[in-house]
């Protein structure tokens, strides 16, 4: 036994040594990185092949600011999808109140660089919301965004997807970045930051993407108490050769986007002048979960029970629905369309699955009139209100 257990020693001296040295081989075995970029093969190659007589990209610019504003998140009143029983708001914030606003920080769009007008959003995204401007590019374009911080707080852009040098990441952290490649990492009150985004063929749809993907940029200070303050907003990137002007897919005729998303309010940078002056640890939600729930808005960008603005569209057309949450661990949901089926990915489905900060895309062509519920089909979500409600018309 002790002669056996003594073998197994000298063998396991041996194996490790052997791992020892062929872990320090592989050290001093890594070729160094040559400028001949790695050739790709297969679909990769297809998803990043350099175009062949397509057209230049062009700059398209955005002037973003982040405004402090009262966002109602019931403008037309309480379960105005009719729904015969909500639970939960009600009672936890004190009685049947008509309204539940909260002061935030949104994104908006401005006409130009003096941000005096808001441009005004047209009608086919009213249902937007609490999310800010879209931002659209075809593959190839470049993204300029002038950037203002209206608010009392510290801000940037981070978009997901795009392509950025660390002087647009908008994103604070330790970098060994200084100076002005810092500078996009904390927009100040009052500050002007212009980030300039890339978008080749890698941010673009792949091949089993549609002609269009959805990403989306928010504010990465602290990220998940910027977003949940409001902070977050989409962009849309159409395939190469197949946007109209504008950026949108000609293959579409519609299109919607909906942000399945819980607002934790006691996560905001403005809980304390929203609902009082507890300090920052009190109104953890493991030490206090029912303050937070108190407080936790689950919304659909950025509207409770039915008052998401009604998505309209006509029986036959080509709709698209970009889909995406936000980044609180419960922003778990099941998007599920009554009256008629999407097309994701190449299946059907009738309801969707997202996880925290998820983006994704499905494509309808309704076939059923009427005006039908969207909702999350996570049961808690539901009856806390994160219903909204879609028309086809003939
Ligand atoms: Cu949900």
């Amino acid at each position: 036994m002790a002669i056996r257990l003594h073998c197994q020693s000298i063998l396991v001296f041996f194996l490790t040594m052997a791992g020892g040295l062929s872990v320090a081989q592989e050290k001093t075995t890594i070729p160094a990185r040559t400028a001949k970029p790695m050739e790709l093969t297969g679909r990769a190659a297809h998803d990043v092949a350099p175009p062949k007589n397509e057209k230049p990209g062009i700059v398209r610019t955005y002037y973003i600011a982040a405004d402090e504003v009262d966002w109602d998140y019931t403008p037309r009143g309480r379960n105005m999808a009719g729904l015969p029983h909500i639970e939960g708001a009600e009672d936890e914030t004190g009685g049947a109140q008509l309204h539940r606003i909260y002061h935030k920080a949104v994104y908006h769009e401005y006409t130009d660089v003096t941000f005096k007008t808001q441009r005004i959003r047209a009608q086919q995204w009213e249902h937007l919301g609490i999310l800010g401007p879209l931002i659209r590019a075809e593959v190839g374009d470049t993204v300029r965004v002038v950037f203002k911080n209206n608010t009392h707080l510290t801000t940037t852009m981070h978009p997901h997807g795009l392509q950025y040098q660390k002087d647009a990441e908008g994103a604070f952290y330790k970098d060994d970045t200084s100076g002005t490649v810092k500078a996009d990492d904390t927009v100040s009150p009052g500050a002007l930051y212009t980030y300039l985004w890339t978008v080749p063929e890698s941010s673009g749809p792949a091949s089993m993407d549609v002609s269009s993907v959805l990403w989306m940029y928010h504010s990465h200070f602290v990220e998940s108490t910027d977003i949940n303050t409001g902070l977050i907003g989409p962009i849309i990137v159409t395939r190469r050769g197949q946007a109209r002007p504008d950026g949108s897919p000609k293959d579409v005729d519609r299109e919607f986007i909906a942000d399945f998303s819980l607002f934790d309010e006691t996560d905001s940078w403005f809980f304390e002048r929203n609902a009082g002056t507890q300090a920052r640890a009190f109104r953890s939600k493991a030490l206090n979960p029912a303050l937070r729930e108190q407080h936790t808005l689950y919304t659909i960008n950025g509207f409770i029970e039915g008052n998401l603005p009604m998505m309209t569209m006509r029986k036959g057309e080509h709709v698209r629905w970009y889909l995406l949450s936000n980044d609180n661990e419960d922003d778990v949901h099941m998007a599920h369309w009554h009256g008629n089926t999407v097309v994701w990915n190449g299946m059907r489905m009738d309801s969707l699955f997202l996880g925290p900060m998820a983006m994704t895309s499905a494509d309808m062509v309704p076939e059923s009139e009427g005006i039908w519920l969207f909702h999350c089909h996570v049961s808690d979500h539901l009856a806390a209100g994160m219903v909204g409600l879609y028309q086809v018309l003939p």
